[in-house]
């Protein structure tokens, strides 16, 4: 315990409002799993995120305890992690309060993920989903951690948390660790096989490869993907959005360079180059999914890694918070 206390701390989430898709793997859950032996890390399933959209919530309950298979599948070793779900650990809740109190309306207007889900859901524009990256902020400095694992599409998110932290240090002496975020060189975004212009999303079914596919669902998804009518394999994502994403993908999931998978597909067409994608995903992912069919079974395992992840976090998540609230003129109970 002692030398854990040395290593720098890691914290990182994932919403269960969808099945977890190659996106969320390449993008985020890959890299927790590098950083597991070096860092302190914690890792949570930020199901009260999930509820900014309506969730079906049979649906929503399931889903969380898949994700946690999931994440084991991945190669997340409960013994070395700290893993629980958001909603068991009510001192998000409050931090999350509190640090609204120093954001402003304006800083949140300008998060793209509010622009874009805002019209999404145009219909339901919640306030909760408005203060989402508050409650993200909350998440990060509980733990006071140093090091955030996100796809590309957060870091806005990841930056707006800095200065949450920044200016209630100025005003109240130093409290929180300014959180850096931690982005994959490749696979930090991953695009829709539907529309290489949009991200590929757990939400928005059209497009995504999810980690649960099956090989066959695979290997259709990516006879569909959409490329162009040139059929060269180059890297050019201007011109060439949907075979770079494809070429991304196949280099992440195969460990070759670019250069290495421009010049193996050199003069073939994208009847070899797809299913050959296709293949390399259907390797990666055969694993994980066989594993955490394997974990799904054993529900009391699941449920007694997130009760201890729980139990764990709680007992960080509350210094942070007493120490939060002495500061800004609580009176102590
Ligand atoms: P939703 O559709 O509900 O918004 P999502 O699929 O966009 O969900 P998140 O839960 O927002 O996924 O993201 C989980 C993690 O995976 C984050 O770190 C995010 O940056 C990363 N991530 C998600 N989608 C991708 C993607 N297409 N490419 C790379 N990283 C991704
Ligand atoms: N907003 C993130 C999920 C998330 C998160 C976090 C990520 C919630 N809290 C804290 C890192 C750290 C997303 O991927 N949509």
């Amino acid at each position: 315990m002692e030398s854990q206390n040395q290593k720098k701390r890691i914290f990182s989430g994932i919403q269960p409002s969808g099945e977890l898709t190659l996106g969320s793997y390449m993008g985020a859950i890959r890299n927790w799993v590098t950083l597991q032996d070096e860092y302190e890390c914690i890792y949570c399933i930020v199901d009260m995120h999930a509820i900014t959209v309506r969730q079906v919530p049979a649906e929503l309950r399931r889903r969380s305890l898949v994700q946690l298979a999931e994440y084991i599948a991945c190669g997340l070793d409960p013994s070395k992690n700290v893993m629980f779900i958001q909603s068991h650990v009510p001192q998000h809740a409050e931090l999350s309060w509190i640090l609204g109190c120093y954001t402003q309306f304006g800083e949140l207007s300008r998060m793209t993920q509010f622009k874009m889900k805002s019209q999404q859901h145009a219909d339901n524009i919640t306030a909760g989903l408005f203060t989402y990256p508050v409650l993200m902020a909350a998440d990060i400095l509980l733990y006071q951690a140093d090091l955030v694992p996100v796809g590309e599409d957060q870091k806005q998110h990841v930056e707006l948390c800095r200065d949450i932290a920044q200016r209630f240090n100025g005003l109240y002496s130093d409290t929180f660790t300014l959180p850096e975020p931690f982005i994959p060189k490749l696979g930090a975004r991953i695009m829709s096989l539907g529309d290489p212009g949009s991200k590929m999303s757990k939400s928005d079914p059209d497009g995504c490869v999810y980690m649960m596919d099956k090989p066959e669902d695979i290997q259709r998804k990516f006879k569909r993907a959409v490329t162009d009518c040139e059929a060269a394999v180059k890297f050019d994502k201007v011109n060439k959005p949907g075979v770079s994403n494809l070429l991304t993908i196949y280099c992440a999931a195969s460990g070759k360079t670019v250069q290495e998978a421009e010049e193996a597909f050199a003069g073939q067409g994208y009847g070899v180059f797809k299913p050959a994608v296709a293949d390399a995903v259907v390797e990666l992912m055969r694993p994980i999914r066989e594993e955490t069919e394997r974990l799904i079974a054993d529900k009391s395992y699941l449920e007694s890694v997130y009760r201890d992840g729980a139990r764990r976090a709680q007992g960080i998540a509350q210094k942070t918070l007493s120490k939060v609230q002495r500061k800004i003129g609580f009176l102590a109970r």
